[in-house]
């Protein structure tokens, strides 16, 4: 075994031991915006801070949580809530970024369910307006894959499960998702070249997260919450207050949205 899937197998075990539960077969990460919906998507029967498990790092953004749930879903499966995420501009590297969902995959997940909060380039997309990501571009010039191992990145963001998500709410727009590295948000030019290459959405995670988790072979949901128009989009400046803001406002739609969705997984 490599070194990050030894540090995730310990985590894994340590979450085995704290919440009593052997198999937690889907694991959800909880970007900006998207906390609530840990409380509604079913029982919590466990809570772990993420300064209890090997290689988890508290979180430095006002706004994020750093614990990780054990939830019991109505049908008797369990779901794995992970609010700790770790970001690429924190400097930690990239398997510090890509740990929550290793550490998942080895506590059973077969299914991963990616949430952030990010830019819409698309101007229809009003703040607080959900979007399935359809298909990712890595802007980070990194990965979490190392050595001759040659993932099939075809289809990463589920079409089964896109269409699930649809079936409860046919409203829903999808986009292609740009992860960029941050902390900076994206000049106007940057905003351009992400249109002018495909990308429909901006933010600072999720594309390495699916790397790592279609490397073993995840099924994964993908959604960002537009919590603001991209940099030159809007012709207001981007501010962190703004965000979260955006995201408390839409909070109680898009839990209740996921809770859906992921008790019919
Ligand atoms: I919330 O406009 C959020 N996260 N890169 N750009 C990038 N990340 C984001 C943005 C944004 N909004």
């Amino acid at each position: 075994m490599n070194s990050a899937v030894e540090l995730a197998t310990a985590a894994a075990e340590i979450i085995r031991e704290k919440s009593g539960v052997e198999q937690h077969e889907i694991a959800l990460v909880l970007g900006s915006g998207w906390a609530k919906a840990a409380d509604l998507v079913g029982q919590t029967v466990a809570t772990i801070s993420a300064a209890d498990l090997p290689g988890f790092h508290a979180p430095e953004v006002p706004g994020h949580v750093s614990t990780i749930r054990s939830i019991k879903l109505e049908s008797g499966k369990y779901a794995l809530a992970l609010g700790a995420r770790t970001h690429l501009y924190e400097g930690r590297g990239v398997a510090a970024v890509v740990h929550g969902v290793r550490t998942a995959a080895a506590a059973g997940a077969k299914t991963l369910v990616l949430t952030n909060g990010a830019g819409g380039i698309n101007s229809a997309w009003k703040p607080g307006t959900p979007v399935l990501i359809s298909d990712h571009i890595n802007l980070t010039g990194q990965t979490p894959l190392e050595g001759a191992h040659f993932v099939d990145m075809s289809e990463v963001y589920s079409k089964r499960l896109r269409e699930l998500a649809r079936e409860i709410d046919s409203n829903l727009d999808e986009g292609i998702y740009c992860q960029f590295r941050g902390p900076q948000y994206e000049t106007p030019a940057e905003v351009q070249m992400a249109k002018a290459i495909g990308g429909d959405i901006v933010g600072m995670s999720t594309a390495l997260e699916a790397i790592a988790a279609r490397s073993v072979g995840l099924e994964i949901l993908g959604l960002s919450l537009i919590t603001n128009l991209a940099a030159g989009i809007s012709t207001s400046p981007l501010s962190h207050d703004e965000v979260l803001q955006a995201g408390r406002d839409a909070e109680s739609r898009i839990s209740e949205l996921l809770s859906t969705i992921i008790n019919r997984i």
